[in-house]
């Protein structure tokens, strides 16, 4: 796989800028129209195993399908997930030591609707207000041409600032930005922002890839050190080994002097 550098410090400082201030940004092309195919064909057969093993899981009127830990299932994941110019983004933004939160598919099919106005975790799981800064952060893969007609998603510029969750059709008829962008594109933007998936008007499917990353003391939405075994690992990169959280010191059981429960009290 052809992976170009990551970014100069200036552009950088540019998606650091509109994160903080519009709460999303979007950069053109980040892999070939030919590895956004080769990703989306993993995903079709993901959802057919999915759907043999009865774990598919759909909402949106069952048009909208989700494919869950996707970074154990398939090397190509395990690339994009550590791509250098995402990793840039989230080091920047959420600090050196940043770790993935989870890593799916999210495939909006024909008639999907709109996908209802959201916060992502750890914001929908948190009360408000919340801290000011980033906390998490969520790259949204195009593996599609994303357009309006086909289930771009959408935000509401901004919105991240209330530090709060849209109450109950506070959003409906506020002004968004639709992430339009062709297919090897990737829209970065802050966990906090108001956001949905649009309704699919198209015959198509448009098929996208949700990884978030967040700061390393706050926990992950999926089981992420358990998605690779520890002989999977070994071949893997340290940065990897770091997003899954598997070299996180203090999250070891062992820690300093950490007393577990036993029968007869804490030893
Ligand atoms: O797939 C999309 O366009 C966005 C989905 C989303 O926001 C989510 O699942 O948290
Ligand atoms: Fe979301």
């Amino acid at each position: 796989m052809q992976i170009k550098s990551a970014l100069d410090s200036e552009r950088l400082d540019n998606v650091e800028q509109d994160l903080r201030e519009l709460g999303y940004h979007i950069i053109e092309n980040v892999i070939s129209p030919e590895e956004a195919d080769e990703a989306r064909e993993v995903i079709w057969k993901l959802i057919d195993e999915d759907i043999e093993n009865g774990q598919d899981h759909s909402y949106g009127d069952g048009k909208i399908r989700r494919v869950w830990a996707i970074v154990g299932k398939s090397p190509i994941f395990r690339h994009f997930i550590q791509h250098p110019t995402v990793i840039a983004v989230w080091k920047r933004m959420l600090g050196e030591d940043v770790i993935a939160s989870t890593f799916t598919a999210n495939v909006v099919g024909p008639g999907a609707p709109a996908g209802g106005w959201h916060i992502d975790y750890p914001y929908w799981a948190m009360q408000s207000p919340f801290p000011e800064g980033s906390l998490t952060g969520q790259t949204v893969w195009m593996l599609d041409d994303f357009t309006v007609e086909n289930g771009a998603t959408a935000c509401i510029p901004e919105s991240h600032k209330t530090l709060r969750r849209p109450e109950l059709g506070e959003a409906e008829g506020m002004e968004s930005v639709v992430a339009t962008a062709p297919k090897g594109s990737i829209m970065f933007t802050n966990g906090a922002i108001w956001h949905q998936s649009r309704p699919n008007n198209t015959d198509s499917p448009r098929v996208g890839l949700l990884g978030m990353y967040n700061r390393s003391v706050i926990y992950p939405q999926e089981d992420m050190p358990r998605q690779l075994s520890d002989e999977e690992l070994i071949e893997e990169s340290d940065v990897l080994k770091q997003l899954l959280g598997r070299t996180i010191p203090f999250r070891d059981p062992d820690h300093g002097r950490n007393y577990h429960r036993t029968e007869d009290g804490f030893r």
